[in-house]
């Protein structure tokens, strides 16, 4: 992670966990229509707003080495920022590399994220594999990749890429003829505001249905002593009292 910007834990999810999750993923998937717009891709399937509807995915979200590699980066209290499922279908062309973190107007060394793709198909160079520009989380503001600086991330299915969210990256060009489907999770400081607004998409029974950890990933977690209370509670508390 420090030299790179990413890290590979193979196989973290198999049998029937994994199975499960890629079933998951095809009833989330079905009905959806590809995105319209070019950076999500006009060839790309997403799903987002997963907190209501988590299902088989549950233990890819909480799954403790993913979680030890992201508390050393961004210590013990963080939250989940962008949310989503991503199916990327034969004929996707590769996607405009860029940086999560760049959503923020934050300095470049400043870790805000770190961020993990779950990889629910075999990752190879021919069908999408995310493509990564290694050690690129240490370039300055407005250095960009070349494409000769991209790599592809090739790993099997259940295996997880954790990332800097300074990293350099895009989903890759899927040229072969089998969909590409991955499960993408930010995890970002407790003091930003999440891409995706969780608490409102999952509401208050949903978040309720959740477990306190995932509650506190979905942004119920205050941020030290005084952001992200609710009359000066911890929303926790609160959300227990006020059923
Ligand atoms: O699907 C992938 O491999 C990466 C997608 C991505 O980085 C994004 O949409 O922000």
């Amino acid at each position: 992670m420090e030299r790179d910007g990413f890290a590979v834990l193979p196989r973290l999810m198999s049998g029937e966990r994994l199975d499960a999750a890629r079933s998951h993923a095809d009833e989330l998937l079905r009905g959806v229509g590809w995105s319209d717009n070019d950076f999500d891709g006009r060839r790309t399937r997403r799903v987002y707003s997963l907190l209501g509807r988590l299902g088989a995915f549950e233990p890819l979200l909480t799954h403790p080495d993913v979680h030890a590699l992201v508390a050393a980066r961004l210590g013990e209290v963080y939250q989940f920022g962008m949310l989503f499922l991503t199916a990327v279908d034969p004929g996707q062309g590769g996607q405009v590399p860029h940086f999560d973190a760049g959503v923020y107007p934050l300095p470049r060394d400043l870790e805000a994220g770190t961020n993990v793709i779950w990889a629910l198909d075999d990752f190879t160079a021919g069908n999408g594999a995310t493509v990564v520009a290694p050690g690129s989380h240490r370039w300055p503001a407005g250095r960009r990749p070349q494409p000769d600086e991209l790599v592809p991330v090739v790993m099997p299915a259940g295996s997880a890429l954790v990332y800097s969210g300074r990293l350099w990256h895009a989903a890759g060009h899927n040229r072969g003829d089998r969909t590409r489907r991955a499960l993408i999770c930010e995890h970002i400081l407790p003091w930003l505001r999440p891409a995706d607004n969780h608490l409102l998409a999952t509401g208050l029974d949903g978040l309720r249905r959740l477990t306190p950890r995932l509650r506190r990933l979905a942004g119920l977690a205050p941020a030290g002593e005084y952001l992200g209370l609710i009359g000066g509670q911890d929303p926790e508390r609160w959300l227990q009292s006020n059923v």
